[in-house]
Order: structure tokens, then C-alpha cells, then sequence
């Protein structure tokens, strides 16, 4: 007989120590690193400081010079122990996640899933870093293009995904050859410090790893600015705000270095009147409210045709009305805190712009009944006359803007006409308009779903998005081309010299 599954322990103190994260290391420093859930101090940790990054980038650079010799099948091997090491870990990771981010455990669970996914995803790409062979024009040559590591990748990632996105990055950047520095956001240094740990178990299994493949920095903005200014990290992969992206990218460019950028999204669903209402009603309550409205990519604009318009608001309403809000820790919970009462501050705003700008608002306000010291909020749902300016700004928070539309080439222009370009959806059982969104003249969004919602995608296609959001793309297909640099080779196996274009040139 099967034993009951005994369910994990998630207490904070249980968490922390099954991740190997003792007293030593969360004492005694200055950033105070506090949980969103009800507001208690779990760490003081030392911070690096601005003069540590050179030490930090010159030891990441020693290590790419030994791991770039390690065949990549081999340095694949490392990543697939990391997998092993994470689902080992995966209850603990998963509820530090919860503890430090505020999203909900199964949410938690899922990010710590999406690590394990890129990790299985890579394992396989160690073996499939394929360069093409090109017709050479010139008798005898042969023309081929070979990838090489690049160098060390600077990552850099932001609280609401405090580890999936890094290892996004580091999974690919592993098996390309290159060693990784990263720097999570200050609000969630404790969910790198164990991850960095998980890492440091996959590297005992594996042996010869050198030293220096994986470095945490912990510290504020100024660390990031001076990875993104080193000429000697060659890749910056930023998770974040458009303002972040505005500091780092051009810092990037200026000394030609390579950017990836993911950042802000202002998604929307366009709900066609044959969509499936009930099957759209859950998409968008998991999209719009869950990780408390605080993913990238959350939907934030609901484009409705204005014949099913008051019908389909009246069901939202009523889904929302049940939604359980509270401790993320607590089995039934679908609404977690934001991060801090910033983020609180931030959604009163713009809810009363949007009131101010002709919105009826339903729903927002603090939630009753929550733990006292973390920031619980009622998700809104924002019915507005058009797209006015507050819609077209990203408010990391639980807000809905909904809008009416005649004419799908009228919803489609108005899915567009916001300066982020991450995800966008259709909810319709029509091909033609199923079809058209995901054209060339359809939804300007690096990611354009149908009968599903904006958030929530799997590892295996390519992350990121156009415009503001910065047009970067991690994670599956090609992305792994981020990483590596591309050289083209011509080979002249003849015993003559031709020209190519036939440029005589004869001494
Ligand atoms: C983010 O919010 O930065 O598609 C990442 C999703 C997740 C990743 C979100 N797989 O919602």
C-alpha cells in the first residue's frame, strides 16, 4: 500500500534551513530583505559593493576560459544534475518563492517546474548547437558556420520571477560555455542565495566545474550598472521595468555589447462574441489576478466585442467576488500580497486615474481579513470609456481595463496602440479571426495566443517581446543563439586561389 504523502513543511525556518541557508549567512549585513506575506524581516544580508565587481567579472572570466574547452554534451551533464538537484529541492524552492515573492504555492511550485523544464530543455541543446553548411560559390571551398562560447553572461532579474528567469538564462548559458553572474532583484536576494546553493550541489556531483561558473551578487542597482558597463561581460539578460531597461540598454550599446531584454508588458484578450464566455472567464481570472497581477505577463486590457460586453463584466465580477485572498502559504488561497505598499500605492494611483478618465471601477481596496503586515488588495476590474492614457501604461498590479470594440480590425489596432509588446490573446471560435490575430496583420506582440490567455507560457518557445518591452528572447526555440557567438568559416581544400565576385587580383 502506497504510504500518504506527508505534505511538506513550509514554515519559513524549515524552508530556509533545507536549502542550506544558515544564520551566518542571513546576518549581520545591511539590506534587510523582508516578506511580503506578513512583513517579517527574514535576513540582513551583506551586501558586494561597487569595487567587489571587478574581482567578481575577472574570476567569471578565468572560469569561461577553462569551461569553453568542456565539450558542450559534457557541460550539459552539469545542467541535467541541476534538474536533478531542483527536483530534489522543488518543495523548499517553491515555498521560499512564496515566502519572499507572495505568489501562491502552486505558483511557487510552477516556477521552480519552469527551472526543471529549461534544464531538460538544455540537457538536450548540449548535443544540438547545430551551425549550417553553406554552397560556397569558389571550386574547392566549403562554407560552414560554427557557434562558440561567448563569454560571461550577466543576468540580471526582477522580484515577481526571482528564479525561473535566471534559469532561463543559466541553463542556456551553461551549455554554450559560458559562466554566469547574476544579480536578483534586492527584494528577493534569499531565492538566488538557495538556488545558488542548488547549483553548488549539481557542481559536487559533477566534479571538474571550475570555480566561478555561477557568482550571486547581492546589492542594489549599482551593481547591475556596473555589469552592464563592464566591457568584459559580453551578455546582459535583464528581467525588469522599461525605466530598468532605459538605464542598462544603452550602457550595453555603448560599449557593443549584447542585450537581452525583457521588460514591461501591457497584455491584452480580445473577446470575439462566438468565444467560449466560460472557458474565457477562467483564462482571464488566472491571467489578471493571479501572482496578484504582478507577472509580465499579466493581462491587463480586455477588448470585448460591445455585444457580449455587460454580460461577460457581469460574470468577471462575480468570479471575483469569490476570488480567496490571503497568506500565499495557505491551501486555497488564488490571491497573494503585492511586493510592498509602493506596489499598493501604485494601483490606488492609477485607479484613480482611471476614475478620473471616465473608468467605472469594481472591486480594488484592501482586502479584509488578510495578515496584518503584508499589502492585500481587492483585484479590480476597471471599465473604461477607450484606451486612455492610464491603460496604456504597465501598473504592476491586480487592474483590469476593459473596453468595448465594433470590428476585429478596430480591436486589433487597439491591442497594438500601447508602447509594450509582450503578449496578447484571442478568445474566438472563428478561424478567420483566429487566423488574422496571429498574422502579419494581427497582434504586434512577441507572443500572440488563442483561446488561451497571455500569461503562463512554457519554456520551449522563445520569451520576450517587441517595442518597449525590449525584443529580447530567452528560454526555448533559438534563444540559445544569445548566448553564443556566430563565426563563419570558409575553407579552401583546392590547390588554387579564386576571388569571390571573380576579382581577378594576380601579383
Ligand atoms: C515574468 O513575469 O517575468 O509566461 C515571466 C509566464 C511565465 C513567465 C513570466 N512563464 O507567465
Amino acid at each position: 500500500m502506497n504510504k500518504p504523502m506527508k505534505s511538506p513543511d513550509t514554515s519559513l525556518d524549515a524552508v530556509l534551513s533545507n536549502l542550506g541557508l544558515t544564520a551566518d549567512m542571513l546576518n549581520g549585513g545591511t539590506l534587510a530583505v523582508h516578506s511580503p506575506v506578513d512583513g517579517r524581516k527574514m535576513a540582513d544580508l551583506t551586501e558586494h559593493t561597487g569595487d567587489d565587481m571587478t574581482g567578481i567579472i575577472a574570476a567569471s572570466n578565468t572560469a569561461f576560459k577553462a569551461w569553453r574547452k568542456v565539450p558542450a554534451p559534457q557541460r550539459g551533464e552539469l545542467v541535467r544534475l541541476l534538474g536533478e538537484e531542483l527536483r530534489n529541492a522543488k518543495d523548499d524552492l517553491g515555498a521560499l518563492v512564496s515566502w519572499e515573492a507572495g505568489k501562491i504555492l502552486s505558483e511557487g511550485l510552477g516556477e521552480v517546474q519552469e527551472m526543471i523544464d529549461i534544464c531538460d530543455f538544455a540537457v538536450g541543446l548540449s548535443r544540438q548547437l547545430y551551425g549550417l553548411t553553406i554552397a560556397s560559390e569558389r571550386p574547392g571551398h566549403r562554407m560552414m558556420e560554427t557557434w562558440h562560447p561567448m563569454g560571461p553572461a550577466g543576468v540580471i532579474t526582477a522580484f515577481n520571477f526571482p528564479v525561473a528567469p535566471w534559469a532561463w538564462n543559466a541553463a542556456l548559458a551553461l551549455v554554450c560555455g559560458d559562466p554566469v553572474i547574476w544579480k536578483p532583484s534586492e527584494k528577493t536576494p534569499l531565492t538566488a542565495l538557495a538556488s545558488s546553493n542548488i547549483f553548488d550541489r549539481a557542481v559536487a556531483r559533477f566534479g571538474e566545474a571550475p570555480a566561478g561558473l555561477l557568482q550571486v551578487v547581492i546589492g542594489r542597482a549599482d551593481l547591475g550598472e556596473a555589469l552592464a558597463a563592464s566591457p568584459d561581460v559580453p551578455i546582459i539578460s535583464a528581467t525588469g521595468s522599461t525605466r530598468m531597461g532605459r538605464a542598462v540598454g544603452p550602457k550595453v550599446a555603448e560599449r557593443f555589447g549584447r542585450c537581452i531584454l525583457e521588460l514591461g508588458g501591457n497584455n491584452a484578450m480580445i473577446v470575439a462574441p462566438s468565444a467560449d464566455l466560460d472557458m474565457a472567464v477562467r483564462a482571464i481570472t488566472f491571467s489578471a489576478v493571479g501572482t496578484a497581477g504582478q507577472r509580465c505577463t499579466t493581462l491587463r486590457r480586455l477588448i470585448v466585442h460591445t455585444s457580449i460586453k455587460d454580460e461577460l463584466v457581469a460574470k468577471l465580477e462575480a468570479a471575483y467576488a469569490g476570488l480567496p485572498i490571503g497568506s500565499p502559504l495557505d491551501a486555497g488561497t488564488l490571491v497573494g500580497p503585492l511586493i510592498d505598499s509602493d506596489a499598493g500605492a501604485g494601483m490606488q494611483k492609477a485607479l484613480d486615474a482611471a476614475k478620473d478618465q471616465g473608468g467605472t471601477i469594481i472591486g480594488g481596496g484592501a482586502a479584509d481579513g488578510a495578515p496584518e503586515g503584508g499589502v492585500y488588495v481587492c483585484p479590480a476590474i476597471a471599465v473604461m470609456p477607450g484606451q486612455t492614457e492610464i491603460v496604456r501604461q504597465e501598473t504592476f498590479a491586480p487592474i483590469l481595463y476593459v473596453m468595448g470594440y465594433q470590428t476585429l480590425d478596430q480591436a486589433i489596432e487597439m491591442q497594438n496602440d500601447v508602447p509594450q509588446g509582450l503578449s496578447s490573446c484571442i478568445f474566438t471560435l472563428n478561424i478567420r479571426e483566429a487566423e488574422t490575430f496571429v498574422s502579419d496583420v494581427g497582434s504586434d506582440c512577441g507572443i500572440a495566443n488563442v483561446n488561451i490567455g497571455p500569461s503562463g507560457a512554457e519554456i520551449g518557445g522563445a520569451f520576450g517581446g517587441e517595442k518597449e518591452t525590449g525584443g529580447g528572447r530567452e528560454s526555448g526555440s533559438d534563444a540559445w543563439r544569445g548566448y553564443m557567438r556566430r563565426q563563419t568559416n570558409t575553407v579552401n581544400y583546392s590547390a588554387e586561389l579564386p576571388l569571390a565576385q571573380g576579382v581577378k587580383f594576380d601579383i
